[in-house]
């Protein structure tokens, strides 16, 4: 580990001040190389108090995603067994897909800054501006057949809203399959893809996108989303996020591997799930359908009453009434 990281990892452990003395001991290294990586830290955008007397403290969190801040949001943990951090890449999701075909691993991490091609679902764009968001994507590989995979969207959703409503108070409700959403709002999309056998998954590449601290949207997207800085009318640190965020995950991922379904998650799931008593249209290539929501399934499907009968559906566009403009 690089001194500064070490000396990153002393300072958020720290409430108060510690010494550049102190430091130097814990370290092993000269007061001259303290100062060195104290000012290294704080070129990456930490702001670092110094206090004649009585030393150095923490006061913020980078404004830039660096690969310290990320390792140290994950808790150095080894739920991944690689972390990608980038300042500018096209999608999260076909880097990791491209950087599987060359090393393979069991588990991997990939944030940008910066998407210049992030995706939606069925070849939609995901606008995904510098500095503003969390864009990431998680490789992993569950031992479940291929049609499990999308249940992996919905477990995923859940742990954003979670991790939305304990750094934010806001509630957050899952528009099924893969939007969270805050006041009517879209706050975030999830985008899984898999590589597959017939009767296996080689791995699923879950990617989130999470709107945190833009101030506004341009025309085309400004009536479906908005950030949770516009929500809360404060900038988030997007470090204490991801911190956030991978603890629900890993514990929502755990539930999930142990039945290979939403059991043990249904309830939460179903108290946050949007599309539950309210009208809705299921838009189907061939037709729309228009129903009510009724259920999700232990599987993960929306069991939706329409005029012929109960229907679940396991995949699709489903359009919610009093969302994103559809009020007929
Ligand atoms: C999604 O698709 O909502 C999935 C979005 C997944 C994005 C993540 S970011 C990290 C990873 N890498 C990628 O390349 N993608 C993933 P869908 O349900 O198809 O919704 C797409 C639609 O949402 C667009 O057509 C827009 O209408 C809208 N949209 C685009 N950008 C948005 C944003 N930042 N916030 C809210 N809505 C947005």
């Amino acid at each position: 580990m690089a001194t500064k990281d070490k000396l990153l990892e002393l300072l958020s452990s720290s409430s108060s001040h510690v010494s550049g003395e102190w430091i130097s001991q814990q370290l092993g290294i000269s007061r001259t190389a303290v100062w060195k990586a104290v000012n290294r830290l704080k070129q990456d955008g930490y702001a670092i108090e110094s206090v004649s007397n009585r030393g150095y403290k923490l006061v913020g969190c980078s404004e830039w995603i660096t690969e310290e801040g990320v390792l140290l949001a994950l808790k150095s943990d080894d739920f991944f067994e690689k972390v990608f951090v980038y300042d500018t890449v096209d999608s999260t999701n076909n880097e990791l897909k491209r950087l599987h075909m060359t090393t393979a691993f069991h588990s991997a991490l990939a944030i940008a800054e910066e998407q210049t091609a992030g995706k939606g679902r069925r070849g939609r764009s995901w606008s995904s501006v510098k500095g503003d968001g969390l864009w990431m994507s998680l490789l992993l590989k569950p031992e479940i057949p291929p049609y499990k995979a999308p249940v992996l969207t919905l477990v995923a959703g859940l742990a954003v809203c979670e991790a939305i409503e304990g750094a934010t108070g806001l509630e957050a409700g899952i528009k099924w399959p893969n939007d969270i959403v805050v006041e009517g709002r879209k706050v975030c999309g999830i985008l899984t893809e898999m590589s597959a056998e017939i009767e296996t998954v080689n791995y699923v590449v879950i990617g989130i996108g999470i709107n945190v601290n833009q101030e506004a949207f341009d025309a085309s997207l400004k009536e479906m989303a908005v950030s949770l800085r516009m929500l809360t009318g404060k900038p988030l640190d997007r470090m204490q996020l991801l911190s956030s965020f991978t603890a629900h995950f890993k514990r929502r991922y755990a539930q999930f591997l142990r039945t290979k379904d939403l059991v043990g998650m249904l309830d939460d799931y179903q108290k946050r799930c949007i599309n539950i008593g309210k009208p809705l249209k299921i838009l189907w290539p061939e037709e729309t359908v228009e129903g009510r929501g009724l259920a999700v399934s232990p599987s993960g499907e929306l069991v939706v009453e329409t005029d012929a009968g109960v229907v679940k559906i396991a995949s699709g566009e489903v359009s919610v009434r009093g969302i994103y403009g559809y009020t007929e």
